[in-house]
């Protein structure tokens, strides 16, 4: 059990949540003196940063922008008098990637990872009725013993610079809202819940921690706002009679009404949104209440400009029209946690999720969606900080289950992107990192990792693992691109007629698949970056993708276009998108959305 409640920050009759968004003040620490310097007590000459957001493209100096270290923020919270005799926490949607926070110059908490959120309990530090400061010291850099990985180096100027071994831009920051919350002395701490469906009827599971012994009450309300089951302990089953499912793109929530009773009087109370649904894996179907479902989708990025990967509602909203308007009904959360309120919007819209951990980079290459096609190995799993990097993996694993297990969305956990599987070294780290997903999800949702392209049929040593086999391919990009597009074609097929000569039984779907294009650009005949390109390229793997059944899905690299660490394979980012950053269609968009309409569910 995590130290603190992953529980969402809500205003109950019970409970307060104060958002802290805005302006803080922050300041980067060039010179590596706030620590001895007490900066945890106040900047000494701070800069004015919007939060939530990533630091990066607000400045113009590229030094800033590529800063690698430790940098500061503060802001002044006020404690209200009432909140005195309860517990007082404050609430880190994520800072990347480590942070350690002080409130009024006493240091509170720490947290390594940089896409899950975090709380301190500063009950016994605060001044009621007055303000008080609180402090993070965040750090962005990069290490091997860390996820995402890579490395950070000095410059010949003496300036870090951040070595992703992943190619989305190292952004950084609190890049997600920050809460200040009260709670009750005893509280509702996690809610966990599985469902089973009997006929018309289903029946919702739960368990619910608390801080103390009191008796727990739960009632699930439908969207009428009727009662549909009540419930009494902190373990039990609502019976729920004509139950309405969480379906596919028609989205159906409760509110599972959790209370702390002391005899009439409620101590606590908290709500979660759930849909009643199942999610399971039958030979090569996946299954969702029992019907198969194919997955037609993306992989995304937390990416937009000027904020880069601070949560955006205005692009959240723009992000999830656009996915209702070409007919998808899912994505991944390529390639870390993405915000809750993210997840909650899938909810409500019947969105598919694979939710992935921030796993990236356990292949030792900046580029290693070209350099695992060479046959390069870099004994990855085979160094002495392998154990650190595991248990660090580990407890990012356990966050994020902790935090999105109650999501009818989430249907599936994403382990890793592009791990090296080609030595036996990766078998023993798989295995506790799949063990551990299965054993922390009540709902035993499906497991995937995503494949890189020289995991491939008898070299892969990891595939077993997977409850849903995950490909990332780039046949006819960094394989056989423009006119031997052909070739890329027949590689494709070979491959895919390796898969089907094991006899897996499992459900294959491809997690990255895409051509760069610029939207600019516009050639007859095509050529690679062209719009014309991009097209002949969509063309030929949904060809391979129609020729073989065990194929459940297609989710498409990338959503949009997006940053990436600047180079000569890319062009001011990666330019795989649908969509363009701006989040305007390429041409590509109308094939897909012609595809994606006529396709059944179950295709
Ligand atoms: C991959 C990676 C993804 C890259 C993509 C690309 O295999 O998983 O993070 O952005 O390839 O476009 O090269």
């Amino acid at each position: 059990m995590l130290e603190y409640s992953m529980l969402y920050p809500k205003t109950t009759a019970s409970r307060r949540a104060v958002c802290m968004d805005g302006m803080w003040n922050f300041q980067l620490d060039w010179k590596e003196e706030g620590v001895t310097s007490g900066w945890c007590e106040g900047l000494p000459q701070p800069d004015q940063i919007p939060v939530p957001a990533s630091f990066q493209d607000f400045y113009t100096e590229k030094d800033i922008r590529e800063y690698a270290g430790d940098f500061w923020y503060e802001k002044e919270m006020f404690i209200p008098g009432e909140w005195e005799g309860m517990k007082v926490f404050v609430r880190f949607g994520c800072a990347t990637h480590r942070a350690e926070v002080f409130v009024n110059g006493v240091k509170v908490t720490e947290h390594e990872g940089g896409f899950l959120p975090f709380t301190a309990d500063v009950t016994d530090i605060v001044r009621y009725n007055m303000p008080n400061k609180v402090v993070v010291k965040v750090n962005n850099e990069l290490r091997v013993t860390n996820i995402p990985v890579g490395t950070t180096v000095t410059l010949a100027n003496g300036k870090k610079m951040a070595k992703p071994y992943f190619d989305f831009y190292n952004y950084s920051g609190l890049q997600r809202s920050v809460y200040l919350m009260a709670v009750p002395q005893e509280y509702v701490f996690d809610i966990t819940t599985d469902y089973e469906i009997c006929g018309r009827d289903a029946k919702v599971s739960y368990k619910i921690a608390t801080t103390g012994e009191h008796h727990v009450e739960v009632t699930l309300v439908d969207e009428d706002g009727n009662v549909a089951a009540r419930a009494q302990g902190k373990e039990g089953v609502l019976e729920v009679k004509d139950a309405h499912l969480w379906e596919v793109r028609n989205a159906y929530l409760y509110r599972m009404q959790v209370r702390i009773m002391e005899g009439s009087q409620v101590l606590d109370e908290y709500e979660e949104e759930i849909g009643i649904r199942t999610v399971e894996v039958k030979d090569t179907s996946i299954l969702l209440n029992g019907k198969p479902v194919y997955l037609k989708g993306f992989g995304k990025h937390e990416d937009s400009d000027i904020v880069g990967r601070g949560f955006n509602i205005g692009v959240m909203k723009r992000d999830f029209e656009l996915m209702k308007w070409i007919g998808a009904n899912s994505f991944r959360t390529s390639h870390y946690p993405y915000s809750e309120e993210i997840y909650k919007m899938a909810d409500r819209e019947g969105f598919l999720i694979i939710d992935e951990v921030p796993a990236v980079g356990l292949f030792e290459s900046l580029m290693n969606f070209m350099e695992a096609s060479t046959g390069k190995q870099t004994a990855f799993f085979e160094k002495d900080t392998t154990p650190i990097l595991l248990k660090n993996h580990l407890h990012a694993v356990e966050e994020m289950i902790a935090r999105d297990k109650n999501h009818p969305s989430v249907i599936a956990w994403s382990l890793l992107n592009e791990p090296e599987t080609t030595s036996e070294a990766a078998v023993p780290y798989f295995k506790e990192v799949f063990d551990k997903a299965h054993e922390l999800d009540v709902q035993k949702r499906p497991r995937t990792f995503a494949l890189v392209m020289n995991s491939v049929p008898g070299v892969c040593k990891c595939h077993q693992f997977s409850d849903i086999v995950a490909l990332n391919r780039y046949y006819g990009w960094y394989v056989k691109g423009g006119h031997e597009i052909c070739d890329a074609r027949e590689m494709m097929i070979q491959e895919m007629e390796g898969w089907k000569a094991m006899n897996l039984n499992k459900p294959f779907i491809f997690t990255e698949y895409g051509a760069d294009t610029l939207v600019s650009e516009h050639k007859l005949p095509s050529v690679m970056w062209s719009q014309e390109y991009q097209n002949e390229y969509l063309q030929m793997t949904n060809e391979v993708f129609d020729s073989f059944d065990f194929i459940k899905g297609e989710q498409i690299w990338n959503f949009a276009d997006f940053q990436t660490t600047e180079g000569i394979m890319r062009v001011n980012g990666n330019k795989k998108g649908i969509f363009t950053r701006q989040r305007q269609p390429k041409d590509i968009a109308y094939k897909l959305k012609e595809r994606w309409e006529n396709l059944p569910v179950d295709y």
